[in-house]
Parts: structure tokens; sequence; C-alpha cells
């Protein structure tokens, strides 16, 4: 189910592969469109540097366990995945050789929705976590930067049915982000696989 080759970002510090066709388009689309409709998505209000916002996009998660997950002042509880998320994630595990419990759902509604600069490395997610994040509907940019050398720094398309796998020392090392754009576009949704086990 694979229908092009993956790309090794060549990242120092870090391990990123992109998949640009994880999911045919027409699989990409029929997975859009149910998850816009099935998927309990909620608006959280987050903390950062003692200001609370409105989250800049709609979210939700889902998991095989009942492990929480904690980031920017939230706490969030799993709902049970749904047949679609349970079909995605059994695609994503085979390509990725591992087995996920965990997935945070973006919807970016429209441009000025975003995910600003940030690591995935809450203590739940332990060492070197995997991070497998698949995108459907509208494409959006995506972004990289070392947090040390200002000199390294990667920009990518993430385009529909694509998989983005972050590993190694990525999170330790890096920050990512989908900045805000002026464009008009559509929605988009990101599922982030990850692995919660204590
Ligand atoms: O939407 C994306 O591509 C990235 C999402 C992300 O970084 C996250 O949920 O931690
Ligand atoms: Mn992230």
């Amino acid at each position: 189910m694979l229908f092009n080759d993956p790309v090794n970002l060549q990242i120092e510090d870090g391990e990123v592969i992109y998949y640009p066709e994880c999911f045919s388009l027409k699989e990409a689309n029929r997975f859009f469109n149910i998850l816009l409709q099935t998927i309990e998505w909620q608006q959280d209000n987050i903390t950062l540097f003692g200001k609370t916002y409105l989250q800049p996009r709609l979210t939700a998660l889902y998991a095989n366990n009942n492990k929480p997950y904690s980031y920017s002042n939230i706490t969030m509880k799993p709902k049970v995945f749904t047949k679609e998320l349970l079909e995605i994630k059994q695609h994503i595990d085979k390509v990725c050789k591992t087995n996920f419990t965990t997935c945070l759902a973006n919807l970016y509604r429209d441009g000025k929705d975003s995910n600003g600069w940030h690591a995935d490395n809450e203590k739940e997610l332990g060492k070197n976590p995997i991070i497998a994040s698949v995108s459907f509907g509208e494409e959006r940019m995506f972004y990289l930067k070392h947090k040390t050398n200002k000199s390294l720094k990667k920009k990518l398309i993430l385009k529909s049915g694509s998989l983005l796998l972050m590993k190694g020392a990525t999170q330790e090392n890096w920050l990512h982000q989908v900045p805000k754009t002026k464009k008009e576009i559509g929605k988009r949704i990101n599922l982030t696989f990850r692995i919660i086990s204590n």
C-alpha cells in the first residue's frame, strides 16, 4: 500500500522520514470525510507562559488504553479508537514496525489554525519517542528547526495521505511547527500516533 518511496530528511541529531503516499488519494479522501464527522473534536484552553488562550485548532485523543496525555497544561483522557482510526493505525503500525497506543488528532479548520513551535517531549512518551504523523485533506507547510544550531532548518509540504515519521533524538534536539497561512485554504486533519505505556 505504499505508492512512493520514503524520503529520509537526513537531519543531524535525529531521524525524520517522509512517506509521500502512505495512503492513496482515494483512501485519504475517504478517511478525511469520515474522520471529520466521527471524531469528537474539541477546542481546549491552553496556558503558555502564564497566559491562557483558546488552542488555534481542534483536537481529540484516542487510545487502546486509558493513559492520559498532558501538554501545555491540558490533560486529555483518551476515547476508544473508532473503526477508521484503528484501520489507519494498523497500516501505520506495519509501515513503522511498531505498535502505537495513542492518537492525538488535530483539525486545522483553515489557514488561521496552526500549531506553534514545540517538541513532543512529554515525559509519558519516554526517551526518544517514535511519532507517526499522518495528514489528510488540505496540504500544509511543516517546519523543523534545531534547538541550538540556528543554521539547521527544514521545510516541507505535508500532502494528503502522507506520513511523517519522527524518531531517535528528534524531539530532544529539534522543534517543529505548522504555521498559519494567509492563503484561502480548506480543512486539514492530522493524526499523530504515539506510544504511551506508563
Ligand atoms: O499537524 C501536524 O502536522 C503536526 C502536529 C503536531 O506536531 C502535534 O500534534 O504534536
Ligand atoms: Mn508535535
